[in-house]
C-alpha cells in the first residue's frame, strides 16, 4: 500500500445512474444526467464518482447484467457521454471509477447465446458453467444451489434440437449465467476490458462480487435455508479459495496504469478470509460491510468498527466505510426513520467521517432520503421480487431518484412524471434546491462535515484510540487529534473540553442532546 495514494482517504460518491438525473426525459437517468449535475457533487467535496454499471445491458438487473463490457448502453448516452462524463469530472478534480461485473454476464451476451446455439459438450459451453440434470431424465437440477435473488441457482435450456437439455448454473438471475473463470479465454476478455477503460481515463474499477468468479470443481451441494440476499461464510457458492489468483491477474493488469485503483465487493464475514482479498497483490480497497449491519448503538458501532480495522490491519490495507449502497436499506429508515431516524443518520454519518480511510456514500444519503416502502407491487423491478415468489420486495426501495427541485414528482430529476419509479409526493421537503435553501438541513450539514475533513489538520493521520465505549455513548480519539462523540442514549451529555468544530444536532444547554453526535478538536 502507498500511503499516499489518492484514494486513501478519499470519499468516493455512489451514482446508481437510473436513479441520479435524467436528461433527455425518458424517466431513466443517465450520464448526461450526472454531466449536469456535477456540481452538486463539487460542492458537496467529493474525491471520486463510483458509477455502477453503464455498460450494454438488458438491464434484467438494471445494468449487472452486462451484454457488452466495452460500450455504453443507449440508454445511458452511450460512448459520447462517458466520454464528457470523464472529462467534465477530471476537469473538477473528480476522479471516476466503474463497476465491473466479472462474476457473470448478459444471457444476451454473445458468449452466451453462442453457448445456447453450439449445443452439449462444445468450447462455446466452457465459457460458463453447463451441466447435465440429475435423475433419469436429467430433470433434477445439478446441485442444490439456490440464487442470491431466490429459486434455484440453476436453469435448464432447450438445446438446439428442441429438447430440453442441459441446466445452466447463475448465483443471480436467471439473465445472469455465470462465467467459468477456469477457462483462460474469460480472464483475458476481462484484462482487454479493464484495459479498454483505463485506456479511456477511468481511474478504477469497483468489482462487482469479487469473492464470486471461482467455483468449487465438484459444485457440492450446500447447507439447506440460505436466504435471499444474504451471505454466510459456509457457502460453496461464493469465496472458493481459487478466487484469489483470479485477484493477481486483475491486478497485474490495473497495475500497467499507476494510480487505478480496484475496490472489491466482498461479502465475507471473518476477518482472515476477507483480508485475504486485500493481499499487496490482491485488491487496493474492500468493501466493509460492517457498518451497514449495526443498530443505533454504541456498544455495536466500537465492535464494528474495531472489527473492521482488525481486518484491514491484517495486511495492511486501507480501511473502508459505507452506510448503504444500492443493494442496503437506506440508514434513515435503519435507524427507525422520520425525525428520529434521520438525527440518527446524521449521527452515524459523523462517527463514519471522523474514521481514518476512505468512505461511500450512497446518492441520496446527503439529503438524508428513506427507503421508500409504499412501492406499489406493480413497479417493483428487482428480480428479486419475482424469483422470491413475491416474498421479499428487493431493493427498488433504495433506488427511488433522486429530488433535484420543485414542488411535486419528478421534482427536477426528470422532464417526465413518468420515472421508472414513482416518486413521493412528500420528497418536496427533500429536495437539493430546499436544502440548499435551508442552512439546517442535511445537505448543507454533509457539505460542512466533508469540508471540515478535507481541510482541518485533526483529520490527518491514521490513528485511532477509544476514549469512552459505553453502553450509550462513544468517544473517540482519531487521527490528528480528533475528538467525536455519539450519543447513542437518551440524556445527554456533557462534552469534553476543545472547539466544537460541528455538531449533529444543536447543542441543549451547552451539553450533546441524545441520537446526535460531535466533533472537538
Ligand atoms: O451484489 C452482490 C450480492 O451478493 C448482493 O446482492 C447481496 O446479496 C446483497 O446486497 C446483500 O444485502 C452485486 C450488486 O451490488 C447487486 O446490485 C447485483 O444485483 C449483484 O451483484 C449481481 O450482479
Amino acid at each position: 500500500m502507498s500511503p499516499a495514494a489518492w484514494w486513501s482517504n478519499a470519499v468516493f460518491y455512489q451514482v446508481y445512474p437510473r436513479s441520479f438525473a435524467d436528461s433527455n426525459g425518458d424517466g431513466v437517468g443517465d450520464i448526461d444526467g450526472i454531466v449536469a449535475h456535477l456540481d452538486h457533487l463539487v460542492r458537496l467535496g467529493i474525491d471520486a464518482i463510483w458509477l455502477s454499471p453503464v455498460t450494454v445491458s438488458p438491464m434484467a438487473d438494471h445494468g449487472y447484467d452486462v451484454a457488452d463490457p466495452r460500450d455504453i448502453d443507449p440508454l445511458f448516452g452511450g460512448m459520447p457521454a462517458i466520454e464528457r462524463l470523464i472529462a467534465a469530472a477530471h476537469e473538477r478534480n473528480i476522479r471516476i471509477t466503474m463497476d465491473v461485473v466479472p462474476n457473470h454476464t448478459s444471457s444476451q451476451h454473445p458468449w452466451f447465446q453462442a453457448a445456447l446455439a453450439a449445443g452439449p459438450g462444445t468450447e462455446a459451453r466452457e465459457r460458463y458453467w453447463f451441466r447435465d440434470g440429475k435423475g433419469a431424465g436429467g430433470e433434477l437440477p445439478p446441485n442444490n444451489w439456490t440464487s442470491v435473488f431466490g429459486g434455484s441457482a440453476w436453469e435448464r435450456v432447450v438445446e438446439p434440437d428442441g429438447n430440453p437439455g442441459q441446466y445452466y448454473l447463475h448465483l443471480f438471475d436467471t439473465h445472469q449465467p455465470d462465467l467459468n473463470w477456469d477457462n483462460p479465454e474469460v480472464f483475458e476478455d476481462f484484462a482487454t476490458s479493464l484495459r479498454f477503460w483505463l485506456d479511456r481515463g477511468v481511474d478504477g474499477f469497483r468489482i462487482d462480487v469479487a469473492h464470486g468468479m471461482a467455483k468449487p470443481a465438484d459444485l457440492p451441494d450446500a447447507k439447506e435455508g440460505v436466504k435471499v440476499l444474504s451471505h454466510s461464510d459456509d457457502d460453496p457458492r461464493f469465496n472458493n479459495p481459487a478466487v484469489h489468483d483470479i485477484h493477481r491477474g486483475i491486478r497485474k493488469v490495473v497495475d500497467e496504469y499507476p494510480d487505478a485503483v480496484t475496490i472489491g465487493e466482498v461479502w465475507v464475514l471473518d476477518n482472515l478470509l476477507w483480508a485475504e482479498y486485500l493481499r499487496p497483490d490482491e485488491l487496493h480497497l474492500g468493501f466493509n460491510f460492517r457498518l451497514t449491519k449495526v443498530g443505533f448503538d454504541a456498544v455495536e458501532l466500537h465492535d464494528a468498527i474495531e472489527n473492521s480495522l482488525a481486518a484491514t490491519a491484517i495486511y495492511d490495507a486501507v480501511p473502508t466505510w459505507t452506510l448503504s449502497n444500492h443493494d442496503i436499506d437506506r440508514e434513515v429508515t435503519r435507524f427507525g426513520g422520520g425525525e428520529i431516524g434521520l438525527r440518527r443518520a446524521k449521527a452515524m454519518v459523523m462517527a463514519m467521517l471522523a474514521l481514518p480511510g476512505t468512505v461511500f456514500i450512497y446518492n441520496g444519503e446527503e439529503l438524508g432520503l428513506p427507503d421508500v416502502l409504499d412501492l406499489p407491487d406493480e413497479v417493483l423491478q428487482d428480480p428479486t421480487w419475482e424469483r422470491s415468489g413475491h416474498t421479499e420486495r428487493g431493493r427498488d426501495k433504495v433506488r427511488v431518484p433522486l429530488p433535484w427541485s420543485g414542488e411535486e414528482p419528478p421534482f427536477g430529476f426528470s422532464s417526465s412524471p413518468d420515472t421508472w419509479l414513482p416518486m413521493p409526493a412528500d420528497w418536496a421537503a427533500l429536495t437539493v434546491e430546499k436544502q440548499e435553501a435551508d442552512p439546517h438541513s442535511t445537505l448543507p450539514f454533509f457539505r460542512e462535515a466533508l469540508q471540515l475533513r478535507r481541510e482541518r489538520d485533526e483529520f490527518d493521520g491514521t490513528g485511532l484510540e477509544w476514549l469512552t465505549a459505553s453502553p450509550d455513548v462513544v468517544v473517540l480519539r482519531a487521527r490528528g487529534g480528533l475528538l467525536c462523540v455519539l450519543n447513542a442514549g437518551t440524556e445527554a451529555i456533557a462534552l469534553p473540553a476543545g472547539e466544537l468544530m460541528l455538531a449533529s444536532a444543536p447543542l441543549v444547554n451547552g451539553e450533546l442532546p441524545p441520537d446526535s453526535a460531535a466533533w472537538l478538536a
